[in-house]
């Protein structure tokens, strides 16, 4: 249609959060504030992804994180780019990345009152191969004016005020919450906005799909083995599912929340809390599963109930459809 070609009245991602902003009378755009400076380290990182395979970035920086894993060139720059644009939107006051082993704390002269938590560019081991990868973030807001500690982010998942990721994939689609429901937004390159292309996204109640690396599988407890053998072997004569595993978090929980069915990264012998991080992983992720009517499990509790010691620390989990993560906490449940 040829109107459509010249159709300016976009829903962009800053038009969005304004207007869910407005609604409340003590906003004063801070929030906004913050978000569009997360945007411009999104755009950041989704340009340099593009562009990686070109300009010989992808590489050995010469430095191992604090994960003792190798940390790519793209992860160093995702990170100084994410840094750089939190501190400078004025109102952040602590930071924790996943590439940096301390907590930023923001100095006094650009403090404002929220806490971000945010994992730069997940999926490390799919950077070279150019298959989708993504940054995951999480926001807490200080209760009152004081001195900030750790203990400002060491909250449960469930004070989290907003949380998202942006998937840098076939396209590059930012889904967000601000605890109202799930919305996802799909940049587009020619105009450079992110626009609403996924409004009120739901996860479907039951799925099709498990997504697990079930290399591990040797390693797996009882009720996690029981668990994918289900997936595999149905009980009830229903039809197995199907397994989809890219070892992206952002683009399996992606996946996951349009689709339905469940991501899993359990506990094993070897990783007895898993792989994921609660802080920048597990409760973003998690936040956003319940919004869209979903689920998230430890294994033990919802997984936003959980009070973290540490900054980097990690947590089996078990998140997606409602029925589909309801089985898994049966069999839990058994064991106990
Ligand atoms: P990373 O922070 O080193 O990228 O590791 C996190 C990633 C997640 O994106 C993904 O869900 C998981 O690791 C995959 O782990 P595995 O390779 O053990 O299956
Ligand atoms: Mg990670």
């Amino acid at each position: 249609h040829a109107a459509d070609a010249h159709r300016t009245d976009l829903m962009t991602i800053t038009r969005f959060v304004l207007n869910e902003q407005t609604k409340y009378p003590e906003s004063r755009g801070d929030f906004t504030i913050l978000l569009s400076h997360i945007v411009l380290g999104c755009k950041f990182v989704c340009t340099a992804v593009n562009k990686a395979g070109l300009a010989k970035l992808l590489g050995l920086a010469g430095e191992t994180n604090v994960q003792a894993s190798y940390q790519k060139k793209l992860d160093v720059l995702s990170n100084e780019v994410f840094i750089k644009a939190l501190v400078s939107s004025g109102r952040t006051c602590i930071l924790v990345s996943e590439e940096d082993e301390e907590a930023t704390f923001v100095e006094p002269a650009k403090r404002g009152k929220y806490c971000v938590v945010f994992d730069p560019l997940d999926g490390s081991s799919n950077i070279d191969c150019g298959v989708s990868i993504g940054t995951i973030f999480g926001i807490y807001m200080m209760k009152d004016a004081h001195e900030p500690t750790l203990d400002d982010v060491l909250q449960p998942g469930k004070n989290m005020l907003a949380a998202g990721y942006c998937m840098y994939g076939s396209s590059c689609t930012l889904v967000l919450s601000t605890g109202k429901g799930v919305n996802g937004f799909t940049l587009d390159p020619s105009l450079g906005e992110f626009i609403l292309t996924h409004p009120e996204i739901k996860i479907p109640k039951k799925g099709k799909i498990y997504s697990v690396n079930e290399g591990n599988a040797k390693n797996w407890d009882g009720p996690t083995s029981k668990y994918v053998e289900s997936c595999k072997f149905p009980e009830d004569g229903s039809s197995p599912k199907s397994l989809r595993y890219i070892g992206s978090m952002v683009a399996d929980v992606h996946r996951t929340l349009l689709y339905g069915g469940i991501f899993l990264y359990p506990a094993d012998k070897k990783s007895p809390n898993g792989k994921l991080r609660v802080l920048y992983e597990v409760f973003p992720m998690s936040f956003l599963m319940e919004q869209a009517g979903g689920q998230a499990f430890t294994g033990k509790e919802r997984a936003l109930d959980l009070v973290p010691t540490k900054i980097h620390e990690r947590a089996p989990i078990f998140l997606g459809s409602y029925d589909d993560v309801e089985e898994i906490k049966k069999l839990y449940a058994a064991e106990e």
